[in-house]
C-alpha cells in the first residue's frame, strides 16, 4: 500500500500505466484537454504526469485513479469485490467453533486496531511553513473555456463539527478568487456544509484545512459516501491496513494527513457568500454560477518538492467514474446490511452516479421493487438517485445492454413506473428548483399474480444443456482455426 503519492506514481510508471509529458503544457485548458483525451482513450487511458506545466515549477499529476486497474492498485487489492467481501466479513464475523477458527479471525482483529489515526509531530507536509503563502505558485487548472476561473479539483477538505468535534473529510472543488481566497463548493447535503451550518448558528468561524496530493487511499476516502458522523479516516485506516498518520495544523485547530504534499490552512466565515462558477462539471455540462461560502487562507505548508494532484470532470467517462466504482463495490455490503434483498448495484458512467442507478433484487413479496426504490431514496447519498431501475437477480446489472433489453420487455410504463419527489443533487439542472425535484423508479422485475399480473410471464430463451455443450465444442474449434 502506497504511503506517498510519489510511490504510487513511480509504481504506475514501472507498470507502464503512466505517461510522462516532458514538454511544457499550460494549466490553462491544455492540461485538461490532454487529460480528457486520456480519459476517452478506452479503459480510462494512462495516468498522466506533466513534468513541466508552463509557468510553474511543480509537476502536475492527473487521471491517476482513472482505470479499474489503477483504482485497485491504489486500494491495494486485486479486485474491488475483494474489499466488499472483507467489509462483509468484518461486519458479520463467523462465531469461532474452536481455537483454530478463532485464530483465523486474528487478521480481522488486527485490521480493527488499524482504524484509529495517530498523531505525529514531524510531517513531510510541513517541511516548509509559509504563513504569508499564496495559491499563486500552484499549477491550478482552468479546465474548460467557459469556467469562471481556476479550480482546485481534488482537494481533501477537513472540518470539525463545532459542537461535537467530529471530523469530516469531503472533496469539494475550490474556485480561486485570488491568491488568498477561494470558493468552498460544499453542497448543502454534505458533511462540510453541515459543520458550516452549525458554525453559522453559533456565529463562529469554521476552521478548514485542505490537503492536496496525500497518500492515494485518502484521496479516495474523501470522495466516499460515508454516513454522516462516521470519520472517513476509519475507512482510510481499514483500507491502508495501518493507522493513518496525522499532524496538527500550524494556524488552525485541525489535523491533516502527514503524507500530503501541500496543505492550505484557513477558515470560512459565518454568513459570507460569493458567486462561484460556472464550472464544466461532471454532468458534462457547465454548472450555473451560484453563491457559496468563501475559504480564506491563513497558511500554506508543504514539502520541498511537491507534486500537484488534480483531476478533471466533464462529459463521461472521466476519472471520477472509477472513484465512484470503488464506492459502488465498497458500499454495496454496507447497504445490504439495511436492505439485504439487494443482490447487486451499478452506476453506469453515463448516469453520473445518481442519474441512473441499476439494482438487482431477490424478489420475495408483492411490491418489493418499490420498497427497494423508497429505501434508496432514503439512504445516504443514494437519496440523490433520480432514475432507479430494479431488475430480478438473474439480470446482470453491469451489462447496461442487458438491462435496457429487460426494461423494454418487462415494463408496462403505466403500471411499473413509480414517480415521487424529493431532494436532488445540487448539480441537477433539470429540476425546476435547486436541489428539489422529481424521481422515477422503474420496476423491471417479473410481475407476479399477487401484484395483479394474471397472464403467463414468458420464459427467457435458451437452448438445451446438451445442445449448448455441443455448440461450445464446435465453436471452440471454429474460433481456434
Ligand atoms: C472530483 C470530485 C469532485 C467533487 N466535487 C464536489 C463539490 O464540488 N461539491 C460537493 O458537494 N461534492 C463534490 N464531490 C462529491 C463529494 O466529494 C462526495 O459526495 C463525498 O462523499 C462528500 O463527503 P461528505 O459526505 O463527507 O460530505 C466531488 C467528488 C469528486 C470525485
Ligand atoms: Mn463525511
Amino acid at each position: 500500500m502506497y504511503s506517498d503519492l510519489n510511490d504510487f506514481i513511480t509504481d504506475l510508471d514501472r507498470r507502464k500505466l503512466l505517461a510522462r509529458i516532458g514538454e511544457p503544457v499550460s494549466p490553462d485548458l491544455e492540461i485538461a484537454a490532454v487529460t480528457d483525451r486520456a480519459c476517452k482513450s478506452g479503459g480510462g487511458g494512462p495516468a498522466l504526469l506533466f513534468e513541466n506545466p508552463a509557468g510553474f515549477s511543480m509537476p502536475v499529476a492527473s487521471n491517476v485513479f482513472g482505470s479499474l486497474e489503477r483504482m485497485c492498485l491504489a486500494l491495494g487489492v486485486s479486485t474491488l469485490d475483494d474489499l466488499g467481501r472483507e467489509i462483509e466479513q468484518l461486519m458479520t464475523p463467523p462465531m469461532p467453533k474452536g481455537i483454530m477458527d478463532a485464530l483465523k479471525l486474528m487478521p480481522l482483529v488486527n485490521r480493527l486496531s488499524d482504524l484509529m489515526p495517530k498523531t505525529v509531530s514531524d510531517a513531510p507536509c510541513q517541511e516548509i511553513v509559509q504563513r504569508d503563502g499564496t495559491l499563486d505558485d500552484l499549477p491550478i487548472l482552468t479546465c474548460w473555456p467557459q469556467d469562471g476561473g481556476r479550480f482546485i479539483t481534488l482537494p481533501l477538505v477537513f472540518t470539525k463539527d463545532p459542537e461535537t468535534g467530529m471530523r469530516n473529510i469531503g472533496t469539494y472543488r475550490m474556485q480561486v478568487f485570488d491568491g488568498r481566497t477561494t470558493g468552498m463548493h460544499w453542497h448543502r447535503h454534505k458533511g462540510g456544509a453541515q459543520h458550516h451550518r452549525i458554525a453559522e448558528r453559533l456565529g463562529k468561524r469554521l476552521d478548514v484545512a485542505v490537503a492536496l496530493s496525500p497518500e492515494p487511499v485518502l484521496t479516495y476516502c474523501a470522495t466516499a459516501p460515508m454516513p454522516e458522523g462516521l470519520d472517513e479516516l476509519l475507512l482510510g485506516g481499514f483500507l491502508a491496513r495501518r493507522r493513518i498518520e496525522m499532524v496538527k495544523c500550524v494556524t488552525v485547530d485541525l489535523e491533516v494527513p502527514a503524507s500530503a504534499h501541500i496543505v492550505l490552512e484557513g477558515y470560512v466565515e459565518p454568513g459570507e457568500r460569493r458567486r462561484e462558477g460556472p464550472f464544466g462539471d461532471h454532468t458534462g455540462f457547465y454548472s450555473q454560477p451560484d453563491d457559496y461560502p468563501v475559504f480564506h487562507l491563513t497558511c500554506v505548508t508543504r514539502r520541498k518538492k511537491p507534486t500537484y494532484l488534480t483531476t478533471i470532470v466533464g462529459i463521461p467517462p472521466m476519472e471520477d467514474y472509477y472513484l465512484g466504482l470503488a464506492s459502488e463495490r465498497i458500499f454495496l455490503p454496507l447497504i445490504r446490511k439495511t436492505v439485504p434483498e439487494i443482490v447487486d448495484m451499478h452506476f453506469p458512467a453515463e448516469g453520473i452516479f445518481h442519474n441512473l442507478v441499476i439494482i438487482s433484487i431477490d424478489k420475495r413479496y408483492p411490491g418489493h421493487a418499490r420498497k427497494i426504490m423508497h429505501a434508496c431514496w432514503g439512504l445516504g447519498q443514494l437519496m440523490f438517485s433520480k432514475a432507479i431501475v430494479i431488475v430480478d437477480k438473474d439480470v446482470n446489472v453491469h451489462d447496461v445492454s442487458e438491462v435496457a433489453w429487460i426494461v423494454g420487455t418487462h415494463v408496462d410504463p403505466l403500471r411499473d413506473v413509480q414517480m415521487t419527489k424529493g431532494p436532488v443533487d445540487d448539480l441537477d439542472d433539470a429540476a425546476d428548483l435547486p436541489a428539489y425535484g422529481g424521481k422515477m423508479g422503474i420496476d423491471a422485475t417479473r410481475k407476479w399474480a399477487s401484484e395483479g399480473y394474471t397472464r403467463t410471464w414468458p420464459a427467457r430463451i435458451a437452448t438445451s444443456e446438451a445442445a449448448g455443450r455441443k455448440a461450445a465444442e464446435i465453436w471452440s474449434r471454429i474460433k481456434g482455426r
